[in-house]
């Protein structure tokens, strides 16, 4: 049949790209793409993701904990079902790819096959998780613990920085802190979990190839680290009888960088660095620092930050201040499962011949929707590998390449694969 007659529906790119254009103007700051758990731009962009899902044929709804779920119902209404999707919330001043680009790739892929009339003898459930990156209570992949029934209720009690408890915030939203647990699945009702997501490193850019195989994800340990020592006069105090805990602190975060060098394959990130009281003419009396501790293997982290904590302990008694460590996220490494990744590797072989398969240094919902069911991952190449950043970027053709593989995978799926 020639190209002109076949009207099959395929995944639109343009429209990819012109839904993650729309979300990237709901945003908390007119500066950059701010969305944080609970704000009123998650109620805005759970309800633009919620339309569109309806468009594309699929009921939906809003979970106990503030996920937006499509369903897109198999030719059997009670047939388990396969769950696709990513994150809708972001870091500060982000990219607007990094998550988005999962949930509306999904959305797309299940439009097409509502398009075509096809039903399949599975369920599609798309997800938008409400909070993966953990932007306001440091409370990392919140949504999809939630549904993988690993949700933490003492994140209910954390704050943000205006001092709103999470269990406020979700009150405000219209969600009872109560009743979180009802966000969690029976695995019995799902065949796997599938994300695609922006590669967030430069492999595949450099590389000229589109898409890869996710093999792994790096577990990941981040805390919150408070150095206390003496505020004081900033004329009178001499330097000899001085505590200050901004240059303790910044000897802390110089060791991070230090230490995570001098291991390989591991990765340390100091990213928020808050002094107080903060004025030019006092001395530093307290600083609260964050630090994000990566390795692709679990034993390798936890020698990172074993020697992270023994320098530490050497400035503090050198330096006469308190060094007090809080764990805020603690996360294991995931293998993606190998039957999701022959099903992916294969739907990339037929989109574009090579496949390659990466770990990802990044974390993702998947990690955390392991505990649940079998997960796989799909990566797209981004321009240069930039992610967290304005300047994170794709190309409408690889989005909708992207979109095919994901359709090929959904329309190939093997749950007993
Ligand atoms: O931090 C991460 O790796 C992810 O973007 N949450
Ligand atoms: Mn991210
Ligand atoms: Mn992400």
């Amino acid at each position: 049949m020639s190209a002109a007659a076949d009207r099959t529906p395929t995944p639109d790119g343009a429209r990819i790209m012109a839904h993650i254009e729309a979300l990237a103007a709901i945003s908390e700051s007119s500066a950059g793409l701010t969305r944080r758990y609970l704000t009123p731009q998650h109620r805005r962009a759970n309800d633009q993701v919620a339309a569109w899902m309806q468009d594309a044929g699929m009921t939906v709804r809003e979970d106990a904990v503030g996920n937006v779920i499509g369903r897109y119902a198999g030719d059997d209404a009670d047939a388990p079902a396969l769950m696709i999707g990513s994150h809708l919330d972001t870091v500060i001043m982000a990219g607007k790819y990094d998550g988005m680009l999962g949930v509306v790739t999904a959305i797309e892929c299940v439009r097409t096959l509502h398009a075509r009339g096809v039903r399949l003898p599975f369920a599609i459930e798309v997800i938008g998780f409400c909070d993966e990156e953990g932007a306001r209570f440091h409370s990392t992949y919140l949504g999809s613990r939630a549904v993988a029934g690993t949700f933490e209720p003492s994140l209910l009690e954390r704050q943000d920085d205006d001092g709103i408890r999470m269990a406020e915030a979700m009150v405000a939203f219209g969600l009872d802190p109560g009743r979180v647990a009802e966000a969690a699945r029976p695995a019995d009702e799902l065949l796997g979990y599938l994300e695609l997501h922006i590669e967030q490193g430069p492999v595949l850019d450099k590389q000229g190839l589109a898409s890869a195989v996710v093999t792994a994800i790096a577990g990941a340990t981040r805390w919150v680290v408070t150095v206390a020592g003496a505020a004081g006069h900033a004329g009178t105090v001499p330097m000899a009888l001085r505590r200050d805990a901004l240059t303790a602190a910044a000897e802390c975060a110089l060791a991070v960088e230090d230490v995570a060098r001098s291991f390989d394959a591991t990765v340390g990130t100091v990213g928020r660095f808050a002094v107080a009281p903060g004025a030019s003419n006092v001395i530093p009396g307290t600083v609260e620092f964050s630090v994000d501790l990566r390795a692709a293997e679990d034993r390798r982290r936890s020698e990172l930050s074993a020697e992270i904590e023994r320098r530490w302990r050497e400035i503090a008694t050198r330096r006469r201040v308190e060094i007090d460590i809080e764990t805020v996220h603690e996360e294991s490494s995931v293998a993606c499962a190998p039957r999701l990744r022959r099903q992916i590797a294969a739907a990339i072989a037929r989109e574009q011949g090579d496949i390659v398969e990466l770990p990802s240094g990044a974390g993702h919902d998947a990690a955390a929707m392991a505990a649940l069911t079998d997960v796989g991952m799909i990566f797209v190449r981004c321009h240069g590998g930039v992610s967290h950043d304005p300047d994170e970027r794709i190309a409408a053709a690889d989005a909708e390449a992207g979109a095919r593989i994901l359709l090929d995978v959904i329309e190939h799926f093997d749950p007993t694969g």
